[in-house]
């Protein structure tokens, strides 16, 4: 398959790319190296050592014999060079990472709020529109989140994507309909995700655009078969407060010898998966795209569910990290219970790595491997939902 992966530089498109081509599928990347640039904006890095886009390419040349071509422009702003990589290449799916995807960087200020808005919105809305203008039937697989749901107790598992709901229509009688989970976001940029699955519903619905939107829980892990196997080919780990998410930056914080930074009462319930999982299922989703006319498909993207605490509970007993529980500077639920429907995937033939199976060789063989590149400075959560939240930063002491 002829495939374009926007964002195919960050933390999930960079294994996916390789994932892909490593299966013989033709693949061109366009990121416009924004995450490089915030990584200057934050004076922080990626605690594996990421090597230049041409680096990463060539190594790839020389270990699989497989070439990756690599086109810079922002797809939020460069439509009409979209517009024409689309004709050039005709692919049969596009892959669409290219989005700012933290919610504490989401949060930041005033600036990085409507930037978040501003280039996941238009980039999403810019490649469904330049779909249509090319006129081309191209699949197009997203990476949305789990937490378009929210995380609250339904009561009932969530399903993937549609909530079968029964209406009292007007004469008394019982309607029948099947519509989209409400949307509960957390943070301006899980709020963009819920406002992209309106215009997937709209070009679905209008122009018959084939989408596979993938509701992903929070990824965890680092390398992959093929990032593992050239230095030059390592993917990112990020363990900053803003783009650092919870499982990774405990793993990172153990190792560093930093107390484990849970949220409150660490009661909060979210979904995880491995980037190896990851990779899989968009595989996956690509092999299995909807025919044309059919509605968006939506699946689950993760393979387990745990709280914070028993995370940090986890990390602790392997490493013999100390906790300390900080005030929450998130406007969250201090606890909440989390029941996820995850069953597309496993009948597809998803087998998941399992954190039992993975937690201690992510723990030797990255964390403390280049825990030396660690600045303990960046590791506390700075980003405030709003004056009303405690802060976390001040509270923090490196153990002894
Ligand atoms: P990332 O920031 O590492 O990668 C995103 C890539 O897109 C970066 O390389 C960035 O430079 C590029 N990009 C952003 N805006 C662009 C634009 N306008 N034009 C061109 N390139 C642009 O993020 P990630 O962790 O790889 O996440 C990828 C996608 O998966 C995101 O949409 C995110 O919402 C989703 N997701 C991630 C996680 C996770 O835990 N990392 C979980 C669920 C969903
Ligand atoms: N948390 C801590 N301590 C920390 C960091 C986080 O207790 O040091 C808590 C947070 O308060 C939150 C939970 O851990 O309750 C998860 O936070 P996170 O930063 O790991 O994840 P989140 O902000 O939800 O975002 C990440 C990705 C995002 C993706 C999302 C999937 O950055 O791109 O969409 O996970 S999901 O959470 O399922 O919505």
């Amino acid at each position: 398959m002829k495939i374009v992966i926007l964002g195919g530089d960050g933390f999930c498109g960079w294994p996916t790319a390789l994932h892909l081509s490593a299966r013989g599928h033709e693949i061109t990347i366009v990121d416009n190296l924004s995450r490089r640039n915030i990584d200057n904006e934050l004076e922080c890095s990626s605690l594996t050592p990421i090597a230049p886009m041409s680096t990463r390419l060539a190594a790839w040349k020389e270990v699989s014999g497989k070439s990756i071509r690599f086109v810079n422009f922002n797809v939020a702003h460069e439509y009409d060079r979209l517009v024409r990589l689309i004709e050039e290449i005709r692919p049969e799916a596009i892959v669409h990472f290219a989005e700012q995807r933290a919610a504490p960087y989401s949060m930041k200020s005033s600036s990085h709020k409507r930037y978040t808005v501003d280039n996941n919105i238009n980039a999403t809305h810019n490649l469904l529109a330049a779909i249509v203008e090319t006129g081309l039937d191209i699949h197009v697989v997203h990476l949305g989140t789990m937490g378009v749901y929210g995380y609250g107790t339904a009561g009932m598992k969530i399903p993937e994507g549609y909530l079968k709901v029964s209406m009292t229509g007007d004469s008394g009688e019982t309607v029948e309909s099947e519509i989209l989970y409400p949307s509960n976001p957390g943070s301006i940029y899980h709020t963009t995700k819920t406002l992209d699955q309106l215009l997937f519903l709209f070009y679905n619905k209008n122009d018959r655009v084939r989408v596979t939107d993938l509701h992903q829980g929070i990824v965890w892990g680092t390398q992959t078969t093929e990032t593992s196997q050239d230095e030059r080919l390592i993917n990112r780990f990020d363990y900053d407060g803003d783009y650092g998410t919870v499982l990774n930056r405990f793993l990172m914080q153990a190792a560093v010898g930093y107390p484990l930074t849970v949220h409150g009462s660490g009661g909060q319930t979210r979904a995880f998966i491995h980037v190896r999982d990851s990779v899989r299922c968009i595989e996956l989703a690509l092999l299995n795209a909807p025919e044309r006319g059919e509605r968006v498909k939506i699946f689950n993207q993760m393979t387990e569910t745990h709280r914070v605490i028993a995370l940090a509970e986890l990390i602790a007993k392997l490493t013999g990290a100390r906790i300390e529980h900080l005030p929450n500077p998130r406007q969250e639920a201090d606890s909440n219970e989390l029941h996820v429907k995850n069953e597309a995937f496993l009948n597809l033939g998803l087998k998941p790595v399992t954190l039992d199976g993975g937690l201690l060789a992510e723990v030797t063989d990255i964390a403390r491997k280049y825990a030396a590149r660690c600045d303990t400075a960046k590791i506390p959560c700075t980003s405030r939902w709003n004056d009303t939240v405690g802060i976390a930063a001040p509270r923090i002491r490196l153990a002894s």
